[in-house]
């Protein structure tokens, strides 16, 4: 990749742009060099066009240069799927709150989340824009603006790395049309957690697509097939934070996920699937959350 590097993020809404209150239908990151921008922006508009959500008619592009000395590199979470497909939804999700546990997050806190995302995170169980930030001991949010969340964004796979995550992915049998997607969520996992953050649990509004995740420095991306029923609409993703530093160390954080560049690097490995209890017993017994 040339010296010129650009972001080029995409979002798009139904009934009006989000700020004036249409439904969030897509939204899109990447990264490339000055030769690929047009290409791209093309791509992303037809993306959101041809959504499953439906009928966007609010799309914005945002292309914007950035300065290649100050594009952090981050390596790729460990990635493994639990064979939690075949028990249903609430079961995976029992799947997730233990997870969320052994990452540091108070059991209640976990279920609270997880309770969340399953009615629907944004007012009246319609979607957020961005992810909901939650603090891991006491479960208060902590992102400025709860009706919009925090969006990651300014982050993509370094050139090269999004072909070599995907034929790793198709060795632990995850096929093509299902790579682009856990890509997009791992390359925004890694970047959370590289940046301090102990733990996120999310899945999609797409009413058909019914993986979800539970990501964390010590546990990895770990993903959760079957944690919603397909034609369900509601997802969203809740990242958990420490609140003890206050509210500056918080926002400042929260504006580096935002605001500052990142490119991931795959480093492995993808695990073959495995029964959820053979993952967890692995981990040892839950780390003991914080004290509020
Ligand atoms: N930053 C923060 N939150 C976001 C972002 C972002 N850049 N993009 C999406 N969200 C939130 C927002 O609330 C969306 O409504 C919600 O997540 C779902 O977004 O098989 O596809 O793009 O390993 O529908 C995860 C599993 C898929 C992938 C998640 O989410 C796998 C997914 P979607
Ligand atoms: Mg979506």
């Amino acid at each position: 990749m040339g010296r010129e590097l650009y972001s080029v993020r995409m979002r798009a809404a139904a009934g009006g742009p989000h700020e004036a209150g249409g439904r969030h239908v897509s939204g899109a990151e990447r990264i490339v060099d000055g030769a690929n921008v047009e290409r791209m922006v093309a791509r992303l508009v037809r993306r959101a066009r041809e959504h499953p959500l439906g009928a966007a008619d609010f799309i914005q592009v945002t292309v914007e240069r950035l300065e290649a000395g100050r594009v952090r590199r981050v390596p790729s979470l460990p990635v493994v799927t639990l064979t939690t497909g075949e028990t249903g939804p609430e079961a995976a999700r029992r799947v997730a709150v233990d997870l969320l546990a052994h990452a540091g997050v108070a059991p209640a806190v976990a279920a609270a989340a997880v309770a969340m995302l399953a009615g629907g995170p944004g007012p009246g169980g319609r979607g957020l824009r961005g992810a909901a930030v939650m603090d891991a001991a006491a479960g208060r949010r902590l992102e400025p603006d709860p009706a919009r969340g925090v969006r990651v964004s300014r982050i993509d796979w370094a050139p090269g790395e999004r072909r070599r995550l995907t034929a790793a992915l198709r060795r632990a049998g995850i096929v093509a049309g299902r790579a682009d997607r856990v890509a997009d969520a791992l390359a925004m996992a890694s970047k959370v957690a590289h940046w301090g953050l102990p733990a996120e649990v999310g899945w999609s509004d797409d009413p058909d697509y019914t993986t979800g995740y539970v990501a964390s420095p010590r546990l990895g991306y770990v993903r959760l097939p079957g944690i919603k029923a397909a034609g369900d609409p509601r997802g969203g993703r809740v990242f958990f934070g420490e609140g003890g530093g206050g509210a500056p160390a918080v926002a400042n954080l929260l504006k580096g996920l935002e605001e500052e560049p990142a490119l991931v690097f795959f480093d492995g490995p993808v695990r073959p699937p495995l029964p959820p209890g053979e993952f967890l017993s692995a981990l040892g017994p839950a780390r003991l959350a914080v004290e509020p």
